[in-house]
């Protein structure tokens, strides 16, 4: 089954596929900007954009809205992830938190669908701590600064980890078994 997926972010096209092919489905990556609406729900925003890129395409297609929400900053980056890591990156957020011990965040992903009649969206979410200082290699964006619950390494230390316990790989597995009833 392949599903076409609005992104300008080729990580997320690995990681979604990674799962995919574990079920046989091939996201296939289309590039289709579409304005981010000013919202703090993820959902809100993914659902506007779904709608706008069905309506650039006209072909059934998803998008994903995703970003780190840490508490003890009132849930900032959040829906603004991209744009801040663009503008300050990891070392900006540790600044912010200097002198908070509250480490507490979560990253959360939703992915919409629309086929021009159905519209439909799957969260996922994963809870962990924030670093003291950034930490692995791999994966990207806020990855070397969040450790997940239970998990002593960063997502960016083990990628194995994220695979099995992230906000995309839990909204995604979402969607295709969804997907996969809708289609059978
Ligand atoms: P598209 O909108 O084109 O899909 P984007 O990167 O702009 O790509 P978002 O608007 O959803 O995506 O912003 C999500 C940002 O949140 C992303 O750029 C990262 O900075 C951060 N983020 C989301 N998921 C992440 C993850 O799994 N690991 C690390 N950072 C993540």
């Amino acid at each position: 089954m392949k599903v076409l997926f609005a992104t300008g972010n080729n990580h997320k096209v690995l990681e979604v596929n990674d799962i995919g092919g574990e079920f046989g489905v091939v996201f296939k990556q289309v590039e289709c900007p579409y304005p981010e609406l000013r919202s703090d729900s993820i959902s809100v925003v993914a659902e506007e954009g779904v709608k706008f890129v069905y309506a650039k395409i006209g072909k059934p297609v998803v998008v994903e809205d995703s970003g780190l929400f840490i508490q003890a900053l009132d849930d900032f980056p959040g829906t603004y992830s991209a744009f801040v890591f663009s503008k300050i990156g990891n070392y900006g957020i540790l600044k912010l938190m200097d002198d908070t011990s509250n480490r507490t965040a979560e990253f959360r992903s939703c992915i919409a669908f629309y086929d021009g009649k159905t519209l439909k969206s799957f969260v996922g979410s994963v809870k962990g701590d924030i670093t003291e200082k950034p930490a692995g290699e791999n994966g990207f964006g806020y990855d070397p600064l969040f450790i997940p619950n239970g998990c002593g390494k960063t997502f960016a230390e083990d990628q194995e980890t994220k695979k099995k316990v992230s906000h995309r790989s839990k909204a995604v597995k979402k969607f295709i078994n969804w997907y996969s009833s809708k289609k059978s």
